[in-house]
């Protein structure tokens, strides 16, 4: 821990670097609030839409009890006690080449990291502050250095999620709505934690680590009527990296400077957790976050493990959904990731193997998600996704555009189908055991 002189000179040096930074960001600070994207963040934007499936990965001291990133609140430790958790935090087995030639081979094309969690705990070389894994554990350095090389290397996008909530910061005061009952200080400097603490750590991420895909925010939901400073933190995002695009999980309507929106556990707009708002954008690129068992850090306890079956239909469902699908694994604190996890991210990747072209670079189709599936789009291909259909005719809604063909995606076998005013009807066989989803590809004359 720093003694309190050595706070005061980090503060000043801060504030001092904060000041020349913010010299440059003040008027861009306005400026986000009338944000006009860059040509290279609307690129990223399109980039991030065609690629459709990410991997999620909640990794911190936390994972050392083996209890969930919330283990701090959920069993109400004090910030003494939390201190010591970082001593058993000790990845040898960390092996950053095979974390993303995991996500590639499950058909991933971008990976979402926690840089830091709502325990404040930074997850990479931090200079702001020395609650980070390079000061605190006996493994001294920085995984997220070691990823984002490896993500250059293969060739795919690394975001790093970032928690505005702290329960470690003192400064982050006044409190939220979490963590009251852990002996955290009262009282805080609420600007200095945002404008010092939290814009040097992002500045670090979006210095230090080369080109990064994006901030993946959360946690505002904490204190949602504060201040969050969003405009002067949004800018200077932009500012280091135009093409960084800013996720933010605050489940509420987008705000100016924003360029995805993310939905927790839910498809957009549908709200079956209760917190995300209904609204869905028709600008920003959409995005459904889902963990693979029930927990998003490592749950020692938690065996209910999504099926290959059922994550593939999350998946298209999402593609229909015109959104993205970011799937969460929590690794083990050794670093390693059990072979529950492995198994089944492999079994989707196979299945993509065959069945991408109906997912990347697609857009939600012409006929809206309903009971029995959803449609993707890519130029004159609607790809009509059968999950849950049992009869030999499937009846859809008029399309536009006349039908020249069409196929199954499996084999190219082709499909009857009739198309007048009233619809289409599609005569399809019977679902195989194994079969998750009958695509079946109409080639539109346009
Ligand atoms: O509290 C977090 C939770 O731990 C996890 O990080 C998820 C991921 O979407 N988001 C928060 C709740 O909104």
């Amino acid at each position: 821990m720093l003694n309190a002189w050595q706070v005061t000179v980090k503060r000043c040096t801060l504030t001092l670097a904060g000041l020349i930074g913010c010299v440059l960001p003040a008027s861009q600070a306005t400026a986000q609030t009338n944000y006009q994207p860059t040509a290279e963040n609307f690129k990223a934007r399109q980039e991030f839409q065609d690629e459709k499936f990410g991997l999620f990965i909640h990794w911190g001291v936390y994972s050392v009890l083996g209890y969930g990133e919330w283990v701090f609140h959920d069993r109400k430790l004090t910030v003494s006690e939390y201190n010591r958790l970082p001593l058993f935090f000790d990845p040898e087995k960390f092996d950053a080449k095979a974390w993303v030639g995991l996500a590639k081979a499950a058909g991933m094309k971008y990976i979402t990291i926690t840089s830091r969690h709502h325990d404040g705990f930074a997850m990479f070389d931090s200079k702001v502050s020395d609650w980070n894994i390079v000061q605190q554990t006996p493994y001294r350095r920085d995984p997220l250095k070691m990823l984002a090389d490896e993500c250059h290397r293969q060739g795919i996008k690394l975001f790093f999620y970032y928690s505005q909530l702290d329960w470690h910061n003192a400064d982050y005061y006044p409190r939220g709505n979490t963590a009251w009952d852990n002996a955290r200080l009262d009282h805080g400097d609420w600007n200095a934690y945002l404008d010092d603490y939290m814009d040097g750590q992002l500045r670090e991420l979006l210095t230090n680590y080369g080109p990064v895909g994006g901030i993946w925010f959360d946690g505002m939901w904490d204190k949602p009527d504060a201040d969050w400073h969003l405009a002067k933190t949004y800018a200077l995002i932009h500012q280091l990296q135009p093409a960084a695009l800013i996720v933010p999980n605050h489940h509420q309507t987008p705000k100016p400077g924003e360029d995805v929106q993310t939905f927790e556990r839910d498809l957009p707009g549908q709200n079956t957790a209760g917190f995300n708002t209904k609204y869905v954008s028709d600008q920003l690129p959409l995005e459904s976050c889902n963990t693979l068992n029930g927990s998003w850090g490592f749950n020692i306890g938690d065996s209910h493990y999504k099926s290959p079956a059922e994550l593939e239909g999350m998946l298209v469902r999402a593609a229909g959904n015109n959104s993205n699908l970011l799937l969460n694994i929590g690794p083990m604190p050794n670093g390693e990731i059990q072979q529950e996890f492995v198994t089944r991210l492999l079994a989707v990747g196979a299945w993509l193997s065959k069945y991408g072209d109906s997912i990347y670079g697609t857009r939600g189709g012409p006929i809206g998600p309903s009971d029995w599936g959803v449609t993707t789009q890519k130029g004159d291909k609607v790809y009509v996704h059968i999950l849950k259909w049992n009869a030999p005719l499937l009846a859809l809604p008029p399309i536009e555009k006349h039908i020249g063909g069409a196929q199954l995606l499996q084999d190219g076998s082709p499909v009857e189908f009739t198309q007048n005013a009233n619809g289409v009807v599609l005569k399809i066989r019977a679902p195989r055991d194994d079969e998750v989803d009958r695509v079946v590809v109409l080639q539109l004359s346009l």
